[in-house]
């Protein structure tokens, strides 16, 4: 039978400790195909509640608990909690959940049924239907809880998870390995730890759906979340979306245009020092589409790598990519001033700089042709293998 350990991480939980686990025993009984069991992490908290673990563990006997020197924050808990339970307790799966009763325990089998049908990371949804949060919620709560998922949502661009912040998940071992080394370089200690593990799961590829339940307010304790999350948290998404940009192919793509074109307008200039303006001009073009294939293969395209011996058919090829560019780029401005024509649309102040139709063609055109190019790098120069 498969095996999961609900991982409950506590810091000064003493009042909500016992009854998080009668209720987790409880729901434990009715599930007769998988192995169930807790680990509490504590992080020796002073209202000693590993003291009331270790007399339940006495009668319980799918009872751990590991104790940890001092207050380390919830990602460090949960990082030790999962390395313990999927290497020591031989888990399949781990849970994550509050010791504060937010996290209805009845919703167990559903997330294991989810697990059963495949898939590798499943979050307890406050966002989808049948999912919510606390009425009794002041707006301000509701606002940060709300927005917050929002900002994440849209910063991330990814829509295929609704919940981004909650801290009640189901994770099987696959995906916790194709991960953990990143989580741990990252030296995510705080809740920060909960959108990073998420958003790098689902950029590694694996299935992660959502369950609805219902939030409930905790009652008794203190909740240890603090400002420096909402910190922390924007840090983080900027940083991974800023580093998704800069590492797409089309932002490199764009970055090696922008470098074609200082070149060619550079050399242009080198060039007609010794040479006819007509030869000089070629020879900076050629410059140009020369750099562009160079870096395009090494930089762009460094995936999909051309072996030597293509070289110069591919380089002939990239120089017809690059003239069909100007091609359609000249076939829209002959296309525009025959059926449009030719005339001032506004004037730039200042500069005095008259924006017609004329310099409308040639933007639009630059546009499509980079388009083309792109489409003439990825599917034909540097076709994927596969395809
Ligand atoms: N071991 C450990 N547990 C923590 C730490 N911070 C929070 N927790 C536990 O993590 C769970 C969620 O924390 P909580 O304060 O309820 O956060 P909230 O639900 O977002 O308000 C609770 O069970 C806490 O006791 C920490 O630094 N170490
Ligand atoms: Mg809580």
């Amino acid at each position: 039978m498969p095996k999961a350990i609900v991982i409950i991480p506590t810091y000064n939980e003493k009042e909500n400790i016992t009854p998080t686990i009668t209720a987790l025993q409880k729901i434990f009984k009715k599930i007769k195909n998988w192995q169930l069991g807790i680990l509490v992490v504590d992080d020796n908290s002073p209202d000693k509640t590993a003291q009331i673990v270790k007399k339940l563990q006495k009668k319980q006997p799918n009872l751990h608990l590991l104790v940890k020197p001092k207050k380390a924050g919830l990602g460090d808990a949960y990082l030790k909690g999962m390395e313990h339970a999927f290497n020591k307790l031989q888990a399949n799966v781990v849970f994550e959940f509050d010791a504060d009763l937010s996290h209805d325990p009845s919703k167990i089998p559903q997330f294991l049924n989810k697990i059963d049908q495949g898939y590798d990371f499943v979050i307890g949804s406050r966002y989808i239907k049948g999912g919510g949060i606390p009425q009794n919620w002041g707006l301000h709560r509701k606002f940060l809880s709300v927005v917050g998922n929002l900002v994440i949502l849209l910063v991330l661009a990814n829509w295929t998870v609704r919940d981004w912040t909650s801290g009640y998940r189901a994770i099987t071992k696959k995906a916790y390995q194709a991960v953990v080394p990143e989580l741990v370089s990252s030296r995510f200690s705080g809740y920060t730890f909960q959108i990073g593990f998420l958003h790098k799961t689902i950029k590694k590829g694996f299935k992660v759906t959502e369950v609805p339940f219902v939030f409930k307010d905790r009652e008794l304790g203190k909740s240890k979340i603090g400002p420096e999350y909402i910190k922390n948290t924007l840090v983080y998404i900027f940083k991974m979306r800023l580093q998704e940009i800069l590492k797409s192919r089309v932002f490199k793509f764009i970055i090696v245009g922008t470098i074609g074109a200082s070149v060619q307008l550079s050399t242009l200039q080198f060039w007609r020092l010794w040479l006819p303006y007509q030869l000089a001009f070629f020879l900076a073009i050629e410059g140009a589409v020369l750099t562009n294939f160079i870096l395009s293969n090494f930089w762009t395209f460094a995936d999909r790598k051309l072996k030597l011996n293509q070289y110069p058919v591919k380089f002939v090829q990239f120089n017809l990519a690059s003239g069909g560019s100007i091609l359609i780029q000249q076939l829209i401005a002959f296309i525009g001033e025959l059926f449009v024509g030719l005339f001032p649309l506004f004037t730039i102040p200042i500069v005095n700089f008259v924006f017609d139709t004329g310099t409308l063609y040639a933007v639009i055109g630059i546009l499509v042709g980079m388009f083309w190019n792109f489409f003439a790098y990825s599917r034909i120069i540097w076709k994927h293998k596969a395809s």
